[in-house]
């Protein structure tokens, strides 16, 4: 039987295979994703971000062990932009994470940016809708939040927690403009440690500062996620956060968005194939490319005389 088959059948190990067909971009893994395409868009993602050692994980885990309780199918995905291997972070989750992990209901994977085609970002997308085709109710996104990188890949999620802790120097800096603004629920875990209440003020101050009150008011949630005090109302900021999404429509629109940016990549991906058959087609191809080389010829003037320049060099899509 073919992986694909096996798949539809809901077995774990072909859809881990396809997860890594899909990850690296291979034939299989293409094929796979234009089957699959119809299928999705019923899941709903959760994206966890904050900085290293804020408690992402341990709430990933109390967050999936509230729905398991409500019988909601569960994915757990780690996403780590910055390390090319899979490292001892994610070593250590699947440690922390080993009672979910022998839940047959509960599936947890690893993503690092290793051969990640179009981004991470892009590559965090088709693996959610490969998780959704194969039918969890629910996909947790966790990574660590630095940098742009993470941004990009927690606006895959439709739901988009943001998690602070307090003693992180001063909490305004802690809080970076760009994290305010995709963050859906805000959360001050290991409020067990003194400032916490502060944490959640500054935030809440931030927010009020937002010019344009969006329709949704991001709440701010207090945790300890090692005692899984606070996950219960988490829990029920995020179903808040559903009802708010269906009701607007904004799912929809999500979903569209991510559908566009799906056909941006497509459409970039076989621009470049054409353009470098295109390129590699010249017969003087090697000869300029050995110039270039050589340090004989710029490779501006190689890649003119290659591919004459339409004055179009930006990648855009309306
Ligand atoms: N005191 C306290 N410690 C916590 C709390 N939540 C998590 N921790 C501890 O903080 C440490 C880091 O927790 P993780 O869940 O691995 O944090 P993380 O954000 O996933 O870490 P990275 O993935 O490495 O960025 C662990 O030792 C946890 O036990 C909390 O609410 N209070
Ligand atoms: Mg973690």
């Amino acid at each position: 039987m073919d992986l694909m088959d096996r798949f539809r059948q809901g077995d774990r190990r072909a859809l881990a295979r396809l997860i890594t067909h899909v990850e690296n971009g291979t034939p299989v893994g293409r094929a796979a994703m234009r089957e699959l395409y119809g299928a999705t868009g019923r899941g709903r993602s959760i994206g966890v971000t904050g900085p290293p050692g804020t408690g992402k994980s341990t709430l990933v885990d109390q967050l999936a062990s509230v729905f398991r309780k409500e019988g909601l199918r569960i994915a757990i995905v780690c996403v780590d932009p910055s390390s090319p291997f899979t490292g001892g972070a994610i070593l250590a989750d699947r440690v922390r994470m080993r009672h979910l992990q022998d839940d047959p209901e509960v599936f947890i994977r690893s993503m690092a940016s290793r051969g990640a085609l179009g981004g991470l970002s892009r590559a965090t997308g088709s693996v959610l809708k490969v998780l959704d085709a194969f039918g969890f109710d629910v996909i947790l996104l966790e990574t660590v939040g630095v940098g742009q990188g993470e941004v990009e890949v927690v606006r895959e999620a439709e739901t988009c927690l943001v998690i602070e802790v307090p003693g992180l120097g001063d909490g305004i800096q802690a809080i970076k403009a760009g994290i305010l603004e995709i963050g859906h629920v805000f959360v001050v875990n290991k409020s067990d440690n003194p400032g916490a209440d502060r944490v959640a003020e500054q935030i809440l101050t931030m927010l009020s500062l937002n010019p344009v009150p969006p329709p949704w008011q991001p709440p701010v949630v207090q945790t300890v996620a090692t005692k899984g005090a606070g996950v219960e109302d988490l829990a029920r900021q995020v179903r808040r956060h559903w009802e708010h999404l269906d009701a607007q429509n904004l799912r929809r629109e999500h979903l569209g968005r991510r559908r566009i940016a799906d056909l941006a990549e497509i459409l970039k991906c076989r621009a470049l194939g054409a353009a470098s058959q295109r390129v590699l087609s010249r017969p003087e191809y090697s000869e300029l490319r050995r110039k270039v080389e050589l340090g004989q010829m710029d490779p501006y003037e190689a890649a003119d005389r290659l591919l004459p320049f339409d004055g179009i060099e930006e990648w855009r899509l309306p």
